[in-house]
């Protein structure tokens, strides 16, 4: 069965948005390399932020049927290269986490993810709230049964 891959900066909020998805509570701890979990592929932020790792997540990316872009919604730059979800073919959504922050902007990080040429929506989540996350799961699910 063919996967869905989060790609994001450091600390966007990548395995807190898939632990939310899982239904898992506990402490976050860092990822450091690929994580393959049921129907996920977890990577680290250093993977985007290295533009060497690129090769990494293309390969693994033949896997997905779906790659997760995340923005945090605190943060008001992007790491991700204009136009980079369009050098994978597979499905590309944006998820603009951590809207339950003081400091969110959930319309700065849409503008930054409008820059990446999605193929599929953007949606707006809290994975420490809960906030988006049914929503999101609803799409996730959609695409499982496409193919
Ligand atoms: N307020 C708030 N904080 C969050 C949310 N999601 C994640 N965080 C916090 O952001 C920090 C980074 O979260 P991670 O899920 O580890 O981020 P990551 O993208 O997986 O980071 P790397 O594995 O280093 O690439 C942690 O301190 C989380 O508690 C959220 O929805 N709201
Ligand atoms: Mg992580």
């Amino acid at each position: 069965m063919k996967k869905i891959m989060v790609i994001g900066a450091v600390d966007s909020g990548k395995t807190s948005l898939l632990m939310a998805i899982h239904g898992e509570t506990g402490q976050v701890s860092k990822t450091q390399t690929i994580e393959y979990k049921s129907f996920t592929i977890d990577t680290p932020g250093e993977y985007i932020e290295n533009p060497r790792m690129y090769r990494a997540l293309m390969s693994t990316s033949l896997e997905a049927k779906c790659i997760m872009f995340t923005q945090d919604s605190t943060i008001s730059k992007s790491i991700f290269p204009p136009g980079f979800a369009r050098a994978f073919n597979c499905m590309s959504i944006g998820v603009i986490t951590k809207i339950d922050h003081p400091q969110s902007n959930p319309q700065r990080a849409n503008e930054l993810l409008m820059e990446l040429g999605l193929k599929g929506p953007i949606f707006q989540v809290s994975a420490l709230s809960g906030e988006g996350i049914d929503e999101l799961k609803l799409f996730i699910s959609s695409k499982n049964r496409v193919s």
